[in-house]
């Protein structure tokens, strides 16, 4: 027989981490909203971010949040690049608290992919005089598509900027109440363009090769570290693969996160993609998931798996067989914000996510 240390993980099993333990293995994955008034949540973000801390999720991770206006992707996003941003998240986070699930924050700079439309407007690139900005990358290079604004390629100046607003974003989101942060280094921002060859053409310190792509990142990383509590979770969000030859690979992702883990970061949450308009993705069910298992093994670090998981037998088989120690949901989460009380029923666990007590009588 099994002792209860070799039995498997499931998805209704708590998660620690540091000092943060997560009620189950499920979190909302940031989702972008562009209901933000100048960076600023509103009441979207409460009731959003709230319905989904009240329908079981253990961690609701808040949306890319711009560390500089400049690194919205939209001028709806939301940003903490003023202390005036930390209260009304603060509030949210109070919210999230009270009804069981951790609050934690995506932190971004969009870099090339900056300056666009809001989705429902249409999604591409804005004039500056269309309420646009200039937008700053590695190299002076185009994403392409409807996104052909070309960046100004960031001097040395430029990145020691940024990386001190990665900073100051972090103590306003410890003065916020975040109890997980996350750097975003994936879909083709900012940091993800420091890692490809494909947007990456320095010549300096930051570009070339593999130690220099990655030193944007590594650095960001140290300083954020620095400041963000020992006892918190830190985690980076990686695009995997740039699903293009000559392009950022699982490869020096697996080489990456063992540097990362090095640094102090805790979790690797393995998305792909988003760096070039013309990538081929085999989107399929949980295509992302040998990413997520890859990086666990071979770097040894926990890991956490988003990307078209819609099943909650496939969430609970992914903790189950140890390929990810959490599972992030994104469009699902939107369709239902209840999916994890769903979840627990439809795999016999309803006992393992009690009901706010209000909505007792139907869970
Ligand atoms: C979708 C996306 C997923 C994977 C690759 C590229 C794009 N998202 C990503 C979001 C913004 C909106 C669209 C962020 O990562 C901020």
């Amino acid at each position: 027989m099994q002792t209860s240390l070799s039995q498997p993980p499931h998805l209704f099993q708590p998660l620690t981490i540091k000092s943060v333990t997560l009620r189950n293995r499920l979190g909302v994955s940031p989702m972008c909203q562009y209901s933000s008034v100048d960076g600023t949540a509103t009441d979207w973000h409460l009731v959003h971010l709230g319905a989904r801390a009240v329908g079981g999720a253990a961690l609701v991770i808040v949306e890319a949040t711009a560390v500089s206006p400049e690194g919205r992707i939209t001028p709806g996003d939301a940003g903490l690049w003023t202390d005036e941003q930390i209260e009304p998240l603060a509030r949210i986070n109070r919210f999230v608290k009270q009804h069981g699930a951790v609050p934690g924050i995506q932190l971004a700079h969009a870099g090339r992919k900056a300056s666009a439309a809001r989705p429902w407007e249409g999604g591409a690139h804005l004039a500056d005089s269309e309420g646009g900005w200039p937008t700053i990358a590695p190299s002076a290079l185009a994403f392409g598509g409807d996104l052909p604004k070309v960046p100004r390629a960031m001097t040395a100046t430029d990145i020691a900027q940024v990386q001190q607003h990665f900073v100051a974003a972090t103590r306003r989101a410890i003065a916020a109440g975040y109890e997980w942060l996350e750097i975003h280094s994936a879909h083709g921002y900012l940091s993800h363009e420091f890692l490809s060859p494909l947007s990456n053409r320095r010549t300096d310190g930051y570009g070339g090769s593999f130690e220099n792509r990655i030193r944007f990142l590594l650095e960001t990383t140290r300083a954020v570290r620095a400041v963000w509590p020992d006892s918190l979770p830190l985690t980076v969000r990686l695009s995997c693969t740039d699903w293009m030859p000559g392009g950022w690979d699982l490869e020096q992702s697996i080489e990456l996160a063992r540097r990362l883990k090095a640094d102090g970061v805790d979790v690797v949450d393995c998305s792909s993609g988003g760096l070039v308009p013309d990538a081929e993705i085999p989107v399929a069910p949980c295509y992302q998931v040998p990413f997520a298992d890859r990086i666990r093994r071979e770097a040894g670090i926990a890991t956490a798996a988003v990307g078209f998981i819609t099943q909650p037998k496939e969430a609970d088989e992914i903790v189950r067989s140890e390929k990810a120690d959490l599972v992030l949901l994104a469009r699902e989460l939107l369709r239902d914000p209840y999916w994890p009380a769903h979840a627990a029923r439809a795999l016999g666990q309803k006992d393992l996510l009690p009901a706010p007590s209000q909505y007792a009588r139907a869970w």
